[in-house]
């Protein structure tokens, strides 16, 4: 039986996370992924690690993944009616390298208030234990933003190199998001996730899109010094909280 998206909502409430959502069947999925191949072979694969961020304005395949139906429905049922696109964002490891994406929470660096968002990360490529899928540890949203640190490992992906200490006993909780190409995880802003080194020789390629209610502004400069561009998805932006910015390709 499927479950139903009032469902989902009650888990994402509790543990921060919902993961293995279809969003594109098989057919659909080798489009994303062929597009995104061009894309790399056009860019190069240093450029696509981690330096595609809100390509969706020039990239049709990308602005179609951002405003999938299927991916704003969830995120509807999740933060209500009225959503904005925040970002896009491409996570592509090559293995076998070190490269990792150290424990964190999204918002702690956004500039964003009050600090909320959400990120679908949809799977260009399968994604698993053995090339370095996403983890996370369930319930970590409900206490709230840590402090982060600056990670010691050599190799990590985020921006500014940061880390949340993590205990062992919470990492031994931590949830691995395995997905095949085609489908999605869903994390809360601030749900501690991360992922390691991709040792295998499979690409594991993920897009990250994030999401906002209208009524967050930006407080503060986020961490890449970027303005956000926000753009209205569905329902009603009665706070107009951003400059308005047109949708890069119709919908
Ligand atoms: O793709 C990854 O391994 C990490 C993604 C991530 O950190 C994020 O979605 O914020």
């Amino acid at each position: 039986m499927e479950t139903t998206n009032a469902q989902l909502a009650e888990n994402y409430r509790k543990d921060g996370f919902l993961t293995g959502i279809r969003v594109a069947d098989e057919t659909e999925a080798k489009h994303y992924h062929d597009a995104y191949n061009a894309l790399e072979a056009e860019v190069g694969k240093e450029k696509c690690e981690i330096g595609l961020i809100d390509w969706h304005f020039e990239h049709q395949f990308i602005w179609e993944l951002a405003t999938h139906p299927r991916i704003v429905a969830v995120i509807e049922e999740l933060i209500g009616p009225d959503v904005m696109l925040l970002a896009t964002h491409f996570f592509c490891k090559y293995g076998p390298r070190d490269k990792f994406v150290a424990w964190h929470q999204d918002v702690t660096y956004w500039g964003l208030e009050p600090p909320e968002a959400i990120t679908a990360w949809y799977a260009i490529d399968d994604s698993d234990t053995g090339n370095g899928c996403m983890q996370v540890i369930p319930g970590s949203h409900q206490r709230g933003i840590q402090e982060h640190g600056k990670s010691k490992q050599v190799g990590n992906l985020l921006s500014i190199n940061q880390e949340v200490p993590v205990t062992e006993v919470e990492a031994e909780t931590a949830v691995d998001l395995v997905l095949k190409a085609g489908e999605m995880s869903i994390h809360h802003g601030q749900t501690i996730h991360g992922s390691l080194p991709n040792h295998s020789t499979r690409r594991r390629c993920g897009l990250t899109v994030r999401y906002i209610p209208p009524g967050v502004r930006q407080a503060e400069e986020n961490s890449l010094k970027m303005p956000w561009k926000p753009i209205l998805l569905h329902g009603e932006d009665r706070y107009q909280n951003f400059t308005t910015v047109p949708s890069p390709f119709p919908r």
